[in-house]
């Protein structure tokens, strides 16, 4: 058992299946009342992270995710392009700072890196992201220790790798890597001093019990993430996933809120899916404890509410974007 206090949060590690589903199964009040009291205790409830993802690498992936348009594995239209130039990427970066943003993240249909020209490219990317003022995020799969190291050097400042789903719902959601191997590219992240953005995806057929599960991982980790992005999954057409119903929202709220209970400094992003959702249930996300979202036009290869929408909610709430940087 480990004293989680020092990790700014009362609870003791490990955290329980039934201390997770207590919280996640409380009366929608209390639960709220708690996530509420959590997040103005640790940040600005008024405030909310904006941050801008680039396909730096788009289709063609040889992992077979279930819920992944970019998947080589399933016919989706979205086609195997090679990389962005540095300086493409770097323009798209500048134009996501002058709207808001404070932080660039940039994603690889990559199953692992691979050493070599692709892989000095980003960090050609990280270094000039670094140098527009911005926080620097990328997600490129699997990782060594070697690589998360050179990545640090280049000024990452964080590192996305999704656990996705519980442990058991895992192998039905993805077949050619585990549930381990994923834990493993995050502690290479961890060791190298990067930060750790690592959430999932609810609306995959998943159970409650599954979502708590996910939740319960998390947690556990020890120090728990910096960043936890909650996804609802954005079906597409020609993925084994096309034809799941949209995630009931309230669910997501008490993610979102078991996640801000759990987590008490961690930015809790609320994701993908935000185009399916209204803006009253965007609310209660933001009171769950959410602070951060996805902006622009585009998340990697579906549709985002974009800049226009997303100023109009914030005005609506009363919001602001958080000026904030991490480092
Ligand atoms: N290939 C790398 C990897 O899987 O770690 C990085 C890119 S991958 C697209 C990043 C994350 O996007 C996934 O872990 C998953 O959580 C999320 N994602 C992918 N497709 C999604 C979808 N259709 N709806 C919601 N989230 C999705
Ligand atoms: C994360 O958790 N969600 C983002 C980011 N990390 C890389 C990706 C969402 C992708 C949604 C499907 C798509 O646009 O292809
Ligand atoms: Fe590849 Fe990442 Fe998509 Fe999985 S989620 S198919 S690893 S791009």
């Amino acid at each position: 058992m480990t004293d989680h206090s020092h990790n700014g949060g009362a609870a003791v590690l490990p955290v329980t299946r039934d201390e997770v589903r207590a919280i996640y199964e409380a009366p929608f009040p209390d639960l709220l009342f708690r996530a509420m009291s959590v997040h103005r205790a640790h940040h600005n409830p008024r405030l909310v992270q904006h941050c801008t993802l680039s396909n730096i690498k788009e289709g063609g992936c040889p992992e077979d995710c279930a819920y992944c348009p970019q998947s080589a594995h399933y016919r989706t239209g979205v086609k195997n392009r090679p990389m962005l130039e540095v300086e493409d990427v770097l323009a798209q970066a500048r134009r996501a700072r002058d709207s808001g943003s404070t932080r660039f993240c940039m994603g690889a249909s990559w199953r692992d890196v691979r050493n070599g020209e692709d892989f000095e490219t980003v960090l050609a990317m990280v270094r000039g992201v670094r140098a527009l003022g911005m926080e620097a995020c990328v997600t490129l799969g699997m990782l060594t220790a070697e690589q998360a190291q050179r990545l640090k050097e280049a000024g990452l400042t964080a590192y996305n790798h999704n656990l996705d789903t519980s442990r058991e719902f895992y192998p039905r959601i993805i077949s050619t890597r585990t549930y381990d191997e994923r834990l493993e590219t995050v502690r290479h992240v961890r060791a190298a001093g990067i930060e750790v953005c690592c959430g999932g995806i609810l609306g995959m057929g998943e159970s409650r019990e599954d979502r708590i599960g996910l939740l319960m991982e998390l947690a556990n980790l020890d120090p728990y993430p910096e960043s936890v992005p909650i996804n609802a999954l954005v079906p597409v057409e020609g993925t084994p996933l096309a034809d799941q119903p949209p995630v009931d929202g309230l669910e997501m709220v008490r993610a979102i809120a078991t996640a801000r209970i759990l987590m008490p400094r961690a930015r809790v992003r609320l994701a993908a899916g935000r185009t399916a959702m209204s803006d009253e249930l965007q609310a209660l996300c933001f009171l769950a404890g959410a602070n951060s979202i996805f902006t622009g036009e585009k998340l990697l290869t579906t549709p985002n509410p974009g800049n226009e929408a997303d100023a109009r909610l914030l005005a609506r709430l009363g919001l602001a974007i958080d000026p904030t940087m991490a480092h």
